[in-house]
């Protein structure tokens, strides 16, 4: 697919910081505004596969795994382009050389396998009238707030952080965009008992991959051998995938985003916000989130 010849009036010369504009109650980058009425008309079709995530949850990693499981195992077929090319990023309003994820979505053929970030409440109602089946995978807010507040520093487009703490309260009250973490788990939480949704949580595939992984197998209708599936654990592990220029965004332009402020592929961990919480932000964030998820059956491990 073409994407260099795309509209859009960003200027990859001179990149800008979003600011957050709230868009239905959900605080998102103000490039989405002037694009919400094509995202919500998005047509989905009956075969897409939509891979959902509040942002810095494990989207690419869940992106990676749903391609090898669709190329059954074949690392070169999904090698051919860039995951972002693979999998159209719906909320991503057009940016040049992008035209926009729906345009990119719409030029596709099926099957097709979708990204958003959109809190459940927001998804284009086709999604829902076409009966896809949904991944979502959500992770802990500690080790989530912290891979966000380095993606806005290495991405020239998100908006500023302030400092860490700020980053975290306002995280926390979801006043950062695509808002708030609490509600998005939450959302998605409660439609899966709704919808054909598998919901995934990165804790546990970093804990037992294949395991998790099985799971995506079983979801897509399909039934692999164990050495496909140990050849998918083995090409999406992190390691692989950070030295894999199609799964890693180092093939993104420089003017979007600067890896040596910190790499797209930073840790891949769980339990790397030992290293940035102090003792009262953690304790503060474990009685607030237990407070936002109280009464939802929702656990989250931030160690295992
Ligand atoms: S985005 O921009 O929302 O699509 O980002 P997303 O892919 O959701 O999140 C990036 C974080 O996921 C980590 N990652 C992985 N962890 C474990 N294994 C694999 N294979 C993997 N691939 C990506 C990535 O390192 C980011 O987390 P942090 O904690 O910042 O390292």
């Amino acid at each position: 697919m073409d994407l260099k010849s795309g509209p859009g009036d960003f200027d990859p010369t001179q990149p800008k910081r979003a600011t957050l504009e709230e868009i239905e109650g959900v605080l998102f980058p103000n490039t989405l505004r002037e694009h919400w009425g094509t995202i919500q008309g998005f047509k989905a079709r009956p075969d897409d596969l939509l891979i959902c995530t509040y942002p810095k949850a494990g989207t690419t990693w869940i992106q990676q795994i749903v391609s090898m499981v669709q190329h059954r195992g074949d690392l070169e077929k999904c090698n051919q382009k860039p995951i972002y090319e693979r999998m159209p990023f719906i909320d991503m309003p057009p940016m040049k050389p992008f035209v926009s994820g729906v345009e990119q979505a719409d030029l596709m053929p099926s099957p097709r396998i979708l990204k958003s970030h959109l809190p459940v409440q927001l998804l284009p109602a086709s999604f829902w009238e076409q009966k896809c089946k949904v991944i979502y995978v959500a992770r802990n807010a500690k080790d989530n707030v912290v891979s966000y507040f380095y993606f806005h520093h290495m991405s020239k487009i998100m908006p500023e952080t302030g400092t860490w703490n700020e980053f975290l309260e306002n995280f926390v009250a979801g006043k950062v965009a695509w808002g708030s973490w609490s509600d998005h788990v939450r959302g998605w939480w409660e439609a899966k008992d709704r919808h054909p949704v598998l919901y995934l949580f990165y804790e546990d595939m970093k804990e037992d991959p294949a395991r998790e992984i099985r799971k995506v197998i079983q979801f897509m209708g399909l039934e692999l051998p164990e050495s496909v599936l140990n050849q998918i654990v083995e090409h999406t592990k992190f390691e692989s995938m950070k030295a894999n220029p199609m799964a890693n965004y180092s093939t993104l332009p420089s003017s979007l985003v600067d890896h040596t402020v910190s790499p797209f592929m930073r840790k891949g961990t769980v339990g790397n916000w030992k290293k940035h919480f102090t003792v009262a932000q953690s304790e503060w964030l474990d009685d607030t989130c237990a407070q936002l998820l109280k009464g939802s059956g929702l656990n989250f491990r931030t160690e295992i």
